[in-house]
This record gives structure tokens, C-alpha cells and sequence, in this order.
């Protein structure tokens, strides 16, 4: 176990960024023991406090840097199979950092995974709140809480550059390098004022489908048009969006098959 005092943590941020980065990521690093304080016992990681974690989170620009040319790649390969495209992508890309470090011991989980006992492996909203890369706002950001007790309202992280128009793809931790120094940075609550937040909670769990939450913040980039349609569409009809995207990119393109 290496106990360091933050240059080996600003090599791998380094590393990693120079990796996710152009793909359109962004990373945040945090501490175990940050998100084990905050999740319920069955959900805390088995590691010592001060072990080194990452949220990874998608940009808007993920889709044209890195899902697009994944699609291009696949599709003149012949690899393609019944997961999700996207899953895949993901999973490639965090592998790719795993190889990236071959003398550490990386755990890449991404947030679609579920353990034995079908919990999700992680819960990133709480991961992206510790980690300062976005505020998750819950029932209990507000004050008064106006919805009935007996009500299930989810949480949902705000991003304070794209508001609602990211994903929290997943973490990686690092588990043998120990950073009790790490600075730890606040989330922004860009979304001030209790009405604000009551009007966010709501329009993330009564109408998520028309995207409203994503603007409750002046953002400075979207989801593309292609991207809006894509993930609008259900995965199991997309495979004409897959189709005219190949046919833009790869007429317009060719060097995205490299
Ligand atoms: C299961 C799941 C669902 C389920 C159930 C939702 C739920 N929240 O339980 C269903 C299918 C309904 C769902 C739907 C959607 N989901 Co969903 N879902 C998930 C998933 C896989 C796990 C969430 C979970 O099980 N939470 C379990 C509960 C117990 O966790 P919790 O409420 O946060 O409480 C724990 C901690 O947070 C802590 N805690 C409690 N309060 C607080 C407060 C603070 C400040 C902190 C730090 C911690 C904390 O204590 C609790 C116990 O451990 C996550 C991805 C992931 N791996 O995390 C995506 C995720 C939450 N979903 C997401 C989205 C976008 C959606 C949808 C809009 C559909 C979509 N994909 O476009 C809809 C919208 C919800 C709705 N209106 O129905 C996004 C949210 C992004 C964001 N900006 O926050 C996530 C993070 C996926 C992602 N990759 O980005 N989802």
C-alpha cells in the first residue's frame, strides 16, 4: 500500500485525464471513506478510508468524440453484439484505463453493473456529490419539503456547466494507493433557493421525459440533435439511428475507423 503525499495522485490525474479527457469525460477524484460516510452499509466499498477513487462523468461531447467513432470501429469490424452499444463503449473505455496502469490495482465499476445481490455496485450520484463534480440534490436538500411523506422522489446530480445534460458513467478506484491529503472540493449548488430545488425534484421524477430538469441551469452545451434522438429512442429501436449516424460520419469521415 503506497501512502503518499499527492505527487503520485497528480500523475494519475494526469494520466487519466489524457486518456477520458478528448473522449468527452471529466474526472473528479474522491476518498472512499467521503462516499462510505454517506451510502447505507450494503452499498460502502471494503477498502481503507484514505484509498483513491474517481467519479467519471460524461460530457455532451462524449457522444461525437467517443460513441460515434465506437460505432464507426464496431460497425467495419464486425464486433457488434446483443449489450448495449453504449454499455460497451463504457466498458471499453474503462478497460482501457485499467491497461493504462498495469502495476496498480485498478477496479473500474461502471453504473449499470449490479452485485450478487442485484444492488447496484455503486451509486454514483452520491460518488459525483463527494467528489465535487456535481450537487445530487434530494428531499433532504429542502426546506420545507412540500411532497407527500409517502411519496418515493428520487435525488438527481446538477451539473453547474451542463446541468442535467450528463451522466455519471461510473468510478475507478486505485486500491492500493492511499491519499489522506487529497483536497476535498464542495459541489456547486447551482441550483439555489428552495422553489428552484422543489421545481427540480419535480420535474425530474414527474417529468423526466421532456428533459425540463436538464435546463433548471443556464448550460453552456446540449446534447447534440443525434444525441437527443438517440438516447430518446429505446435501445432496442435503435438500430436505424445507428444506421443513418454510420452513414453521416462514415461518408464524412473516414479516419474515424482508425
Ligand atoms: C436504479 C436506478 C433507477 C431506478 C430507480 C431510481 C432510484 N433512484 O432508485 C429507475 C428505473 C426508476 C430509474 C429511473 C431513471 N433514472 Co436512474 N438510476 C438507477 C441507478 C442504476 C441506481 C440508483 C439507486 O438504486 N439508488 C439507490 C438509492 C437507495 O440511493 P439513494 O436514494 O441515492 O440513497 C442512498 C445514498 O444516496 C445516501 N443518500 C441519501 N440522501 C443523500 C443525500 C446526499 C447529498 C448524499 C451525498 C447521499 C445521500 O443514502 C442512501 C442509501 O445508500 C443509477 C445509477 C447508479 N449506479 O447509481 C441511475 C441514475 C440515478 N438514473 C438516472 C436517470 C437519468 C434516470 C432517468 C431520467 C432515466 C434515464 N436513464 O434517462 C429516470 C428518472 C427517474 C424517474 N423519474 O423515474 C441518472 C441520474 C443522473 C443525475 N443527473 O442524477 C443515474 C445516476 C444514471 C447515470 N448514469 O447518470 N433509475
Amino acid at each position: 500500500m503506497s501512502n503518499n503525499l499527492g505527487g503520485e495522485q497528480h500523475e494519475i490525474t494526469i494520466r487519466l485525464s489524457n486518456i477520458l479527457c478528448p473522449k468527452g469525460f471529466e474526472i473528479y477524484p474522491f476518498l472512499v471513506g467521503w462516499y462510505n460516510e454517506l451510502v447505507d452499509e450494503p452499498f460502502r466499498f471494503k477498502l481503507p478510508y484514505s484509498t483513491l477513487c474517481y467519479t467519471v462523468v460524461s460530457t455532451p461531447d462524449m457522444f461525437e468524440n467517443c460513441l460515434v467513432p465506437f460505432l464507426c470501429k464496431t460497425a467495419t469490424s464486425g464486433t457488434a453484439s446483443n449489450m448495449d452499444v453504449l454499455d460497451k463503449c463504457m466498458q471499453h473505455c474503462f478497460n482501457n484505463v485499467k491497461e493504462a496502469f498495469p502495476s496498480e490495482e485498478v477496479e473500474a465499476i461502471l453504473d449499470y453493473e449490479l452485485a450478487a445481490t442485484r444492488r447496484p455496485k455503486v451509486l454514483v450520484q452520491p460518488a459525483g456529490h463527494v467528489s465535487g463534480a456535481a450537487y445530487y440534490y434530494t428531499r433532504a436538500s429542502l426546506d420545507p419539503d412540500p411532497f407527500p411523506s409517502d411519496n418515493k422522489i428520487f435525488g438527481v446530480c446538477i451539473h453547474p456547466r451542463y446541468g442535467g445534460w450528463f451522466a455519471l458513467r461510473g468510478v475507478i478506484i486505485f486500491q492500493s494507493i492511499e491519499c489522506p491529503n487529497l483536497p476535498r472540493t464542495a459541489p456547486i449548488d447551482c441550483v439555489p433557493g428552495n422553489d428552484r430545488k422543489v421545481e427540480l425534484l419535480d420535474l425530474f421524477n414527474n417529468h423526466w421525459r421532456d428533459a425540463r430538469y436538464r435546463d433548471i441551469v443556464e448550460v453552456d452545451k446540449k446534447y447534440s440533435e443525434d444525441q437527443q434522438k438517440y438516447f430518446e429512442t429505446l435501445p432496442k429501436d435503435r438500430a436505424r439511428i445507428i444506421q443513418s449516424l454510420l452513414e453521416k460520419y462514415l461518408t464524412i469521415d473516414a479516419s474515424c475507423v482508425n
